[in-house]
Order: C-alpha cells, then sequence, then structure tokens
C-alpha cells in the first residue's frame, strides 16, 4: 500500500466508525493520522522499517502498528472488523454524491437502509425526504447522486474485463516459479460489470512476481507493488483504465484465497456465519478449528470441510446458494447448446453470409441455426422489405438444401411496432421457422402509445412469434433498460407460450442474471442467443451462459438445448394453440 492509499484507509476507518455510531473522539483521531499520512513528506515504508512511525507527528504506538500492518499486509484488523460489522451493502452509500457518513449513519438508524437499491426504495416512498435535516432538495441531490454513479460507467463490461483477465493469467502463468494461476473477483462470478480485475498466483517469491507483474506492457500505473499484491492499472479503451489486483498465495492457502478474492463479499460473509456455527474460522489462508488448518489447499475442500454444496462462482451472491436442496451440477454448460437461435447475415446489418455463418456454427458443432436478419422497419440496420424477405426465405432454404450436418432454420428478427403489432403480416411469419421479436424503436415511454410491457405481450399474443428478443433493451453502460413490469411479461410469457432470450452480447446480457431467475421461476423457457453479426460473434455465448448460471438455468430451461424436433414440438403448438 502507499502513503495515499494508507491516508484514504484511515479515512474510511472514521468513516465506518462514525457509521457504525462509533465514539466522537477515536473518529476525530483517525481523520486527524490520515490527514497527517497524506501531508507527510517522510518515507513511510523506511520509518516503518526503522520503527520509527511515532516520530510523526500524533501517531502513538498503537496506530504505528496499524500503520505498520497496512504496509505489510494492504489491510487492518480494526478495517477488517468494521467491515464484517457493518452490513456489507452499506459502505457504498458512501460513494453516494451528497451521502457523507452522517447521512449514511442516519438512514441506516431510522429507515433500516442497507444498501444503495434500499436507499432508492426510500427516495421512492418519499420516507427519506421525511427524515431531520432532509428534505426535497438534498434528497433530489442524493438521487441524482445516485443515477450519476449509475450511469458513470466506471465499472468495465464483462465482455472486456475477461479477455483482458485471461490475456494477463497467461502472461502470469509464463512467470519463473509461478505453479497456478486462476482468475477470483467478479470476473469469476460473471458479473456483467467489473469493478476490478482480480488474478491469484501460486508461488514462493510473490516479491519476485510481483516485480514482474508491475512492469509488464501493458501496465499504464502502479498503485501498489508488494511481497503478495500488486496492483496496477491497465487500459481498456477510450482513455479509460481499469485496475488489476494480482496476489501471490502459498501452496496450502491457494484454495482458500481462490474462494475469499472470488468473493462475492456477501457470499463469503454468508460462509463464515456456517464456519462460526461450527465453531470453525475461515479467512483467506485457510479453514481453521483452533490454530489447525482443515483446510485450504484446494477450494472445495472448504466447501467440504463445512458441508455445503461447492457453490459454482456465479451463484456466489448470498441469493440462497447455502439451501442443501440447490442442484448445482444440471446447470446449463456450453457443451448443452445445440444451436443459436438469433444471427444475422449480409442481407440485413451482419457481416457474413448464410453460408459462412452456417459453417463457422457447424465448425462449434452446432446441430441447427437460425437466420434472423432485421425486418422491413428496422432501417438503419438494413431491414428486409417484404419482397427482399421473400427472396431471403428461398436463399436460406436452398443454402440449407446445400449443407450437410447442420439445419438451417429461416427466422426473422421482426420488430415489434409502437402499436403492438408485428412489422410483418401473418403470411410472411408463417413461412418462418423461428421468429425473434424485438422491441427497436419508440423505446422511451410517454404519449399515446403503448407501453414496453404492452407491447411486449401484444407480441406475445401472436401466434408465430417464438421468443422476445433482448426483452429490456438494456445497452450496458450506454442505455437504461425500458421501464418494464417483469412480473406481468413472465406471466404472459408462460400464458402463450412465448420463450425469452438471454441476449449473450456482451454490451446486453439481456434478460440479466435477476430476470433470469425470474423467468425460470415462472415456468418460462428462455433460449440463449448471441445476435452474431458475423461468425466470430458466435463466441459470445459463454456471455449468455455465465448470466445463465447466475440465474439458476439449468439445461431443460434452455431452448436451443433441445434436439431440434422437440423445439419445432413447441413452435408448432403455440400456432396451433393461439391460431386454432
Ligand atoms: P468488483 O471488483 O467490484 O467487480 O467486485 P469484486 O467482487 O471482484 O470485489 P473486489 O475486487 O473488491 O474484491 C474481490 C473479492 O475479495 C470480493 O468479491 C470478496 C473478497 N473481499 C475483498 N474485500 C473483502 C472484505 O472486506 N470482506 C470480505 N468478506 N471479502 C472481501
Ligand atoms: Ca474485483
Ligand atoms: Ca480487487
Ligand atoms: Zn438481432
Amino acid at each position: 500500500m502507499n502513503q495515499s492509499e494508507i491516508a484514504k484507509a484511515f479515512e474510511r476507518i472514521a468513516d465506518l466508525l462514525e457509521i457504525d455510531g462509533g465514539d466522537r473522539f477515536r473518529i476525530n483521531s483517525y481523520r486527524r493520522i490520515s490527514r497527517t499520512i497524506k501531508d507527510s513528506t517522510e518515507d513511510l515504508d523506511a520509518l516503518s522499517k526503522a520503527n520509527k512511525l511515532t516520530t510523526l507527528p500524533g501517531v502513538g504506538k498503537g496506530t504505528a502498528e496499524r500503520i505498520q500492518q497496512f504496509i505489510e499486509t494492504g489491510t487492518s484488523d480494526v478495517l477488517q472488523e468494521l467491515e464484517a460489522k457493518l452490513p456489507p451493502g452499506l459502505p457504498a452509500l458512501l460513494e453516494i454524491p451528497g451521502m457523507g457518513p452522517k447521512k449514511v449513519a442516519q438512514v441506516h438508524d431510522t429507515l433500516d437502509v442497507k444498501s444503495v437499491d434500499e436507499l432508492k426504495v426510500v427516495i421512492e416512498s418519499g420516507a427519506l425526504a421525511k427524515l431531520p435535516g432532509l428534505g426535497a432538495a438534498s434528497v433530489k441531490k442524493i438521487a441524482e447522486g445516485i443515477a450519476f454513479l449509475e450511469s458513470s460507467g466506471g465499472r468495465t463490461p464483462l465482455g472486456i474485463a475477461w479477455p483482458m483477465a485471461e490475456a494477463l493469467v497467461e502472461k502470469v502463468r509464463r512467470l519463473t516459479g509461478v505453479r497456478r494461476v486462476e482468475i477470483a473477483g467478479s470476473v469469476r462470478r460473471g458479473k456483467d460489470t467489473i469493478g476490478d480485475i482480480d488474478i491469484l498466483c501460486e508461488a514462493d517469491d510473490g516479491e519476485a512476481i510481483i516485480k514482474q507483474f508491475v512492469s509488464f506492457s501493458d501496465v499504464k500505473r502502479v498503485l501498489a507493488s508488494g511481497a503478495t499484491k500488486g496492483s496496477v492499472t491497465v487500459e481498456r479503451g477510450n482513455g479509460k483504465e481499469l485496475q488489476v489486483d494480482l496476489r501471490v498465495v502459498p501452496t496450502e492457502s491457494f484454495g482458500a484465497a481462490l474462494q475469499y478474492f472470488t468473493g462475492s463479499k456477501e457470499h463469503n460473509v454468508g460462509l463464515r456465519e456456517i464456519a462460526a456455527k461450527k465453531k470453525l474460522r475461515l479467512n483467506e489462508y485457510g479453514l481453521y478449528k483452533g490454530e489447525q488448518s482443515i483446510a485450504g489447499l484446494r477450494e472445495e475442500d472448504i466447501y467440504q470441510a463445512l458441508d455445503v454444496s461447492f457453490v459454482p462462482p456465479e451463484l456466489r451472491e448470498d441469493r440462497g446458494e447455502f439451501d442443501r436442496e440447490a442442484n448445482f451440477e444440471a446447470l446449463v454448460t456450453l457443451a448443452d447448446i445445440r444451436s443459436d437461435l438469433h444471427m444475422h447475415t449480409v442481407a440485413s446489418d451482419g457481416k457474413n453470409t448464410i453460408d459462412e455463418m452456417a459453417e463457422a456454427a457447424k465448425a462449434l458443432g452446432y446441430e441447427y441455426i437460425a437466420i434472423c436478419d432485421h425486418s422491413k422497419s428496422s432501417t438503419i440496420a438494413n431491414g428486409l422489405s417484404i419482397e427482399r424477405m421473400q427472396a431471403h426465405i428461398k436463399a436460406i432454404r436452398e443454402a440449407n438444401d446445400c449443407i450437410d450436418d447442420i439445419t438451417i432454420l429461416v427466422g426473422s428478427e421482426c420488430d415489434i411496432l409502437p402499436d403492438g403489432e408485428m412489422d410483418y403480416p401473418a403470411e410472411i411469419l408463417a413461412q418462418c421457422d423461428w421468429v425473434v421479436a424485438s422491441i427497436h424503436s419508440a423505446m422511451g415511454s410517454g404519449g399515446k402509445k403503448l407501453s414496453a410491457t404492452e407491447r411486449t405481450i401484444a407480441a406475445m399474443e401472436n401466434p408465430y412469434v417464438c421468443v422476445i428478443g433482448h426483452p429490456t433493451g438494456r445497452l450496458i453502460n450506454r442505455r437504461k433498460p425500458m421501464d418494464m413490469d417483469m412480473a406481468t411479461v413472465v406471466e404472459a410469457a408462460k400464458r402463450t407460450g412465448t420463450m425469452l432470450e438471454i441476449n449473450a452480447a456482451w454490451q446486453r446480457l439481456d434478460l440479466k442474471d435477476g430476470h433470469v431467475r425470474q423467468a425460470i421461476a415462472g415456468g418460462v423457457m428462455l433460449s440463449i442467443n448471441t445476435d452474431a453479426h458475423h461468425t466470430q460473434g458466435f463466441e459470445q455465448m459463454r456471455y449468455g451462459i455465465v448470466t445463465a448460471h447466475r440465474g439458476g438455468a439449468k439445461k431443460h430451461d434452455i431452448a436451443n438445448c433441445l434436439p431440434l424436433e422437440k423445439l419445432q414440438q413447441r413452435v408448432a403448438q403455440k400456432r396451433q394453440r393461439t391460431t386454432g
């Protein structure tokens, strides 16, 4: 940890103490120390090594020990205890412009707010504005602060962070003395956006590894470089930087560290409680009975020793994953995927031909695909007029006749118009094997138009519509989801026999994890599609898979895991039911 980070850490202790209702004198003293460290021109490392930290103004023996602990370990007992004591989502409120520690303490103590989401609820309900010292103006400022934080794009999309993490892992793997390397943190959990990349490596000489890591050619800035941890930033495009933390751990702790640094914090808190009930202690070094380590070498051993099922990383969010009934083995895998049911060709806005897409899909081992070019109203995407669509249908059928070992289905990504009507008449849709219905225009609500929910439901009533494409229309960090009532949409999907898409493009990941869960609970079948616009686009399937995992989707929930005949039966069933 460098000087300014240590200063920030002391400031954070003061903030957390204040949220916790700590002693005023203590709080002020931590703030003073933070300032002293920040302003100091002395070399803290050198002072620490010479045991001379107490020469700094206002620094006593206890404080000196704390600073030393920060330098050596990157954290301190005081900070960890406070973080463990407070609700995990509470400190995040400090990042909202307009929310200081006093206000965070106030909303927690009086309204039981424990997270940003819960703060939003009390803003909506008007409860926040009623608190003494708050009022409409400051609530407005806080609401704007939340909106800013959420839209500022401070987090990196998974589709950018994951490949970068993989490339860094490969570089670390090649360093001398490295035995194992794994991605940890939110990347391993497959979150749709990433705060920073966490990498874990097993080696003996941590210092040597970290030295080489911080001098990798792609490093822009070195934030910290120590014996067990290095923090750097790398460029992630548009001049934006992304932080990467590398931690080096010994063999006997590798599994425990992987478990700890994969998180989430909330999952770890839950797991630690399970350990505590068994009179065991769990941390990043191992699982301990008294002083003796009983697990730590392998991550699985930790779960096993605690008598809980091994939880796949994507489900480690403390959303019921410790339930003994959970059947994680049945989660859908990439190997279960038999097809991709949403892709474009040169006929609309894609880069490859029908044949090229089909050959690429065949190379991936897919059994069938659906070519779904844009419909006539999607003019910016070169949508197909009725005449062009007729010719395209013929071309797809011909391509299918000429290729072996894969079936090419005639599909369409048909716009849902503002009035809820489909962009093509029934005569055209009836010639398709597979119809994806998507909203691409007039996404904002208001006026006399139907709401996004009503438009979606109207489309689902259409007998030819098989699946709703990218149902909420969000673009990560770029466009908010449409204002939709997902419960109503799920109910209508179930009633009409319509599927919902998990659009696997990392810019979308729509449905998102929580909606996937909701759809599955409502008995709705999902289809994981890449929406590929060129042959490499198929590679995005893995983002859809991790999103499906986060929503708990099993193989039997996913339409493109079905054999083709079974899928066709479902399509036929809906047509009969709603036209018959
Ligand atoms: P991110 O980077 O915001 O996308 O999310 P994470 O989950 O990667 O968070 P990060 O990078 O701050 O920390 C990586 C993991 O390390 C986190 O998921 C759990 C663990 N961890 C870090 N700090 C704490 C802590 O104070 N308490 C607990 N229980 N776990 C922590
Ligand atoms: Ca992280
Ligand atoms: Ca991190
Ligand atoms: Zn599309």
